[in-house]
């Protein structure tokens, strides 16, 4: 059958990008660990006032300079409001949202998630530098949107 050899080329061309392609997501699947998210945390979004941790939302120190922030994103706004952490403390956040889908971000870290009902989404960052950190809500959730904020004071001794 003949074939022009610029068919040939393109052919050949595709055939190794398609290679190159599915070694990629072998690499990345097999070698690396890339998987889908699995085990999800999930809770009843109707009890989180009464589901622990979330019950008594707030710090918990669990190593010489780490802590897990318990935290729940409700309309409009973060329980607690206020977290004192110490320089250098490494914060483990778990956080849940009591109603609609809600946002938290740390700006300037790479804390960034999307805050589902019955989910509970965590994420860690260490504060190496001495100051106010926010959090933000960054998912519209209603009205009072713009108001959704936390404060992480970094410095303080821990509360
Ligand atoms: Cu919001």
């Amino acid at each position: 059958m003949y074939m022009p050899r610029s068919e040939k080329v393109w052919i050949t061309i595709g055939g190794v990008v398609l290679a190159a392609f599915f070694a990629t997501v072998a690499i990345d699947a097999f070698v690396m660990g890339a998987t889908p998210p699995s085990d999800p945390k999930m809770i009843d979004p109707a009890k989180v006032s009464t589901t622990p941790p979330f019950d008594k939302p707030g710090l918990v120190q669990v190593g010489p300079k780490e802590y897990d922030a318990n935290m729940t994103a409700f309309t409009f706004g973060f329980g607690p409001n206020v977290l004192n952490v110490p320089v250098g403390a490494k914060v483990n956040f778990h956080v849940t949202s009591k109603d609609v889908v809600h946002g938290f971000e740390i700006p300037g870290t790479d804390v960034n998630m999307m805050i589902d009902p019955g989910f509970v989404n965590s994420a860690s960052h260490t504060f190496d530098k001495p100051g106010k950190y926010l959090i933000l809500c960054n998912e519209y959730c209603g009205a009072g949107h713009q108001l959704m904020m936390a404060t992480i004071i970094v410095g303080g001794d821990a509360k």
